[in-house]
């Protein structure tokens, strides 16, 4: 099969793999999309059903209806909504099981976790109506904890975080009845009405997938990220180092690749241990190096400053240096390919979570009653592979990019407005004075049918030169990491003359690493803390910014980019838009929405002229020069 390498990476550690995977004819996630090419165009577009067994339908010339009648607009808008349900699942299960552990941890039943920011508890307790007083911090924490986990399965009322978000927002979804009550309940409710024959209203499907997303954004995700942040540490600013060449030669190469910091956190303080790096010198390294992929990267990245291996479509890579104990997984976005994969190197695979098994993998599970133990062993078993290293085999891209993550809403709110006057003001005053032109979110995956990091990187350095400063999470943010534009420095070389000003006297760089997919909830409390400072509207969906996905690939994106539309965010995807077979939801996604909403969707592959009809549309809010005097 030809492979065009220089194709399928904007990364050079990346091209540098692929030419070897060539050479040695491995089979990577690249050589798998071609040999399904050409590729479902119903699937794509959102115009198959597989609902019941009168089908599977698909629309198109041919037919116009499935066999039960529902139109091409329906059978999109059920997809689309299942999706929604579906990421907001993932999320919010990984927000569940953080509330469960944060819960016993505040019954003194677990060891190894612990209540490392008390403000951050402090002002949770505040936001859920908790009475301080002089109560000890197990006793709030208790009470936050159980306050939270019943947002799961609440049956009635109204998401508690909810009452974070601007007023004007609040009152836009009671009015439209799209309040979230339950977490499981809105995800429930979805799957009830995707069956064969219930909800076929495309307009009503869609409120309920906006409830479903908000219900993410303001629930699960938000639980998962502030609950993190009051056992592992609210983030602040740290230097680090991205790229696979942040493996070593002569150390122990453990890659944690997931989502939940619950297992990351324990491998951290395992593989520190005195033992364990012992136990490393006996087999001949001179350490244990801890790096990692996808989102588990950010967690350890922002709160550690523990060197990336890279983003989603470098896990494979890294099992391609040869340089890899262990790839320790949990949940999400983990390919199955690299069980096989592993199979060619010497490499460990260990799943630890319950949840998700892979056959060929070796499953160690993450007890979290006994976390630190079973740490241990995960560690232990990746430190006694070392000796089965074959030196021959390695090949470590010799790349890594400096930078700098770690930005919190809250620690953007000190960075701007000092410890003492902590405030997003300085933030709206250079929006308003013209300096910063807006926000962007550029947030989301890497996806085989994109050169990867490429769309990410176009897109980002237009936003920038043209004065946007870009809030970054997820895959994305490590794109940019890679690439250098994590780095203050890097606001001379690429970010326009007001925006370069702004890095160049605060010390930032033009594009911020928020962390983590769930951490898209801090991306929407700096929304909300810039409305509240005041000067820019009264309500998100007023402020000059926007949000984009260029290479999405997981439901969990679409969930996230619908609760930020449904928070009144201009939002555009790239890559393909699973709905673009049905012209009802394409006007209603990408055009009435924000009638009701204020925010909506855009589909635009080409990354510049997304960053463009961004632009556009932050240059239509107020803030934005009318302000200039
Ligand atoms: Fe076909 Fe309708 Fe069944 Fe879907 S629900 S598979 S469109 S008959
Ligand atoms: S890890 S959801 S590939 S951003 Fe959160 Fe990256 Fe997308 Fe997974």
């Amino acid at each position: 099969m030809e492979k065009a390498t220089t194709k399928r990476s904007a990364d050079p550690a990346a091209c540098e793999l692929l030419t070897r995977c060539s050479e040695e004819k491995l089979v990577l996630s690249w050589d798998r999309y071609e040999a399904q090419q050409p590729s479902c165009g119903f699937g794509a577009q959102g115009i198959c059903c597989r609902l019941c067994a009168m089908g599977p339908c698909r629309i198109g010339k041919k037919a116009q209806a499935g066999v039960c009648g529902a139109t091409a607009d329906t059978i999109a808008a059920r997809n689309f909504a299942r999706m929604i349900a579906a990421g907001t699942a993932a999320h919010s299960d990984h927000g569940r099981s953080v509330a469960e552990v944060f819960l016993l941890t505040a019954e003194g039943k677990i060891p190894g976790y612990e209540i490392k920011d008390e403000q951050k508890l402090y002002q949770l307790a505040l936001d859920l109506e908790i009475e301080i007083g002089k109560k000890p911090v197990k006793e709030i924490a208790l009470e936050v904890g159980k306050k939270l986990l019943a947002e799961f399965g609440r049956q009635e009322g109204e998401l508690r975080f909810i009452k974070r978000a601007p007023l004007k927002r609040q009152e836009i979804w009671r009015k439209l009845g799209i309040t979230p009550r339950g977490i499981d309940r809105e995800v429930v409710e979805i799957m009830h009405r995707t069956n064969m024959g219930v909800d076929q209203d495309i307009d009503n499907l869609m409120l309920q997938g906006s409830r479903c997303a908000l219900a993410d954004g303001w629930g699960g995700s938000m639980i998962a990220t502030e609950l993190q942040d009051v056992m592992f540490g609210t983030p602040v600013p740290r230097t680090s180092a991205a790229n696979l060449g942040v493996l070593r030669e002569d150390e122990v190469n453990i890659v944690i690749h997931g989502h939940e910091p619950l297992l990351s956190e324990m491998i951290v303080a395992a593989s520190r241990s005195q033992e364990m790096r012992e136990l490393a010198r006996k087999v001949g390294a001179r350490g244990i190096n801890l790096t990692g992929i996808c989102c588990t990267a950010n967690e350890m990245l922002m709160r550690h400053g523990i060197p990336i291996a890279g983003n989603f479509l470098h896990q494979e890579l890294a099992i391609v240096t040869g340089a890899v104990e262990a790839m320790i997984v949990d949940v999400q976005c983990i390919m199955q390919g690299l069980a096989e994969l592993s199979q060619c190197f010497h490499t460990k695979l260990i799943t630890t979570s319950s949840k998700a098994k892979i056959t060929g993998a070796l499953h160690l599970e993450f007890d979290e009653h006994d976390a630190l133990k079973t740490a241990r062993k995960i560690v232990q078993t990746a430190v006694e592979n070392f000796p089965n290293r074959r030196k021959a085999r390695v090949c470590i891209p010799d790349k890594t990019c400096g930078m700098v993550v770690g930005f919190s809403h809250e620690t953007i709110n000190y960075l701007l407005g000092g410890m003492f006057r902590a405030s997003y003001k300085p933030l709206n005053d250079n929006i308003i004075n013209g300096r910063i032109r807006g926000i962007a979110g550029v947030v989301g995956c890497n996806n085989p049918r994109v050169e990867q990091d490429s769309a990410h990187l176009a897109m980002v350095r237009e936003l920038i030169k043209n004065d946007v400063i870009v809030l970054s999470t997820g895959c994305g943010a490590l794109a940019c990491g890679k690439a250098g534009l994590l780095t203050p420095e890097s606001a001379r070389e690429f970010a326009g003359p007001g925006l370069a000003e702004i890095c160049e006297t605060v010390g930032i760089p033009p594009v911020l690493h928020m962390g983590s997919c769930v951490d898209n909830s801090r991306i929407l409390m700096a929304a909300t803390a810039v409305v509240k400072q005041g000067g820019l509207g009264d309500d998100i969906s007023d402020l000059p910014a926007a949000g984009a996905a260029p290479e999405w690939m997981s439901e969990k994106a679409i969930s996230i980019g619908q609760y930020f539309v449904a928070s009144g965010v201009f939002t555009v995807f790239g890559v393909t838009f699973p709905i673009t077979g049905s012209q009802g939801m394409k006007d209603l996604l990408f055009e009435r929405m924000e009638k009701s909403l204020g925010g909506k969707w855009a589909f635009e592959p080409d990354p510049i002229k997304a960053a463009q009809i961004m632009i556009e549309h932050i240059d239509k809010n107020p803030g934005n020069g009318c302000f200039t005097t």
